[in-house]
């Protein structure tokens, strides 16, 4: 009935830069060609969603619609959608994965090159919005996705269909930071068994890399965090030993690990988005072959500074991970299998889950870094 017609529906609205989302009545059009609406079950808050929150103009876009970590129902399709129909539980993911071109057909690669990473606020192929309101205003979308609403549009390439046995609070948060943080250990950073790991930040992704890390059958994972609670947390993601920088006048992260390590971590992951820990991270990374993955988002203009001596000497390798590496049609699956066979935890990240109305509680909780992840019920 509602097919081939725009939905009114409630959206939580981010009308500007750090001030609380108001919840409204936002008119979401049918989808497009290559395109789907679907009926949000569950959503969860990223960080990401706090930076793009605060962004002041410009660069920030309002009024948007944040969200990106979610689950979902098909409820309708567009033009030329073969892949999905009306009722299949699917999830939306910021990173595309069109499955045709050259990119997501090699065995190494997670950037789609027919729809390319982008910090973009409107659909992707056509580059128009798709939520507008009674008063004709036009609101911007997030990530390719915007999740906090109650119907959303989103590319057949930012979506993948999920076994349903996996319950929409669990899922959900697969659509982004446990997936990106796993994935990270599991396919960017390949760790293997008996390894040694050093994750610097012990938010939700930090956590996520362990339980990777944990998965992969790292023997030793060092967490590193300047808030002392992280530990007891850490442990039940298989983090073994805990640096607090703020413990030691004296030495700096790096110094304590490459002393415990005898000449450094195998992996190194940086999960807080500050330059200087990337360095950090490089300083502790094995000589030879260690590899420090970079996971945390800093401001795009900031710099690193490595010394290219450090660089040619030491034989390390520093790399990015977007989305841990994973092809969001086919390592999402993998994930939801680890999960419903008790091998990937889940539970353990959700410290909240609340009704949507009270996004803006969810909004507290993690800028007060009270909460790993807040799960809402549309
Ligand atoms: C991030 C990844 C890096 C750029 C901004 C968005 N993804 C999800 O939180
Ligand atoms: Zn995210």
């Amino acid at each position: 009935i509602t097919v081939g017609k725009p939905i009114h529906c409630k959206a939580a609205v981010a009308r500007e830069a750090g001030k609380p989302l108001v919840i409204e009545e936002v008119i979401v059009a049918p989808p497009s060609v290559h395109e789907v609406r679907i009926k949000i079950l569950c959503t969860s808050l990223c960080h990401s969603d706090l930076t793009l929150w605060n962004l002041k103009e410009p660069p920030g876009y309002f009024p948007r619609i944040l969200g990106h970590e979610a689950v979902g129902i098909v409820e309708s399709v567009g033009e030329d959608v073969k892949e999905f129909a009306e009722g299949d539980f699917v999830m939306p993911v910021f990173l595309a994965n069109c499955g045709d071109c050259g990119d997501c057909k090699h065995r190494k690669s997670n950037q789609c090159s027919t729809l390319p990473f982008k910090l973009s606020n409107l659909m992707p192929r056509d580059e128009t919005g798709r939520f507008t309101n009674t008063k004709g205003e036009t609101l911007y979308h997030t990530l390719h996705v915007s999740s906090f609403t109650q119907y959303t549009v989103v590319d057949v390439a930012h979506l993948t269909k999920v076994d349903p046995q996996i319950p929409p609070n669990r899922a959900c948060l697969l659509s982004c930071g446990v997936s990106t943080g796993v994935g990270a250990a599991w396919r960017t950073a390949q760790v293997e068994e008996g390894s040694t790991v050093a994750i610097f930040g012990l938010g939700a992704i930090g956590l996520a890399v362990a339980e990777g890390a944990r998965l992969c059958g790292a023997t030793r994972i060092i967490g590193v965090d300047v808030n002392a609670s992280k530990f007891e947390i850490g442990k039940k993601f298989g983090v073994t030993d805990f640096v607090n920088p703020m413990d030691n006048a004296t030495k700096s992260a790096s110094e304590i690990i490459n002393e415990m390590t005898d000449g450094g971590a195998d992996y190194c992951f940086e999960c807080v988005g500050m330059a200087s820990l990337v360095e950090e991270a490089f300083a502790c990374c094995r000589k030879g072959w260690g590899k420090t993955v970079v996971l945390g988002v800093d401001r795009p203009m900031s710099k690193l500074s490595l010394s290219s001596h450090d660089v040619l000497q030491n034989g390390k390798i520093l790399t990015g991970s977007l989305f841990g590496g994973l092809k969001a049609k086919s390592d999402i699956s993998t994930l939801v299998k680890w999960y419903l066979d008790k091998k990937l935890q889940l539970d353990e990240f959700v410290t909240h889950e609340m009704k949507f109305e009270d996004i803006n509680k969810a909004f507290e909780l993690l800028l007060e870094g009270k909460s790993l992840r807040c799960v809402l019920w549309m």
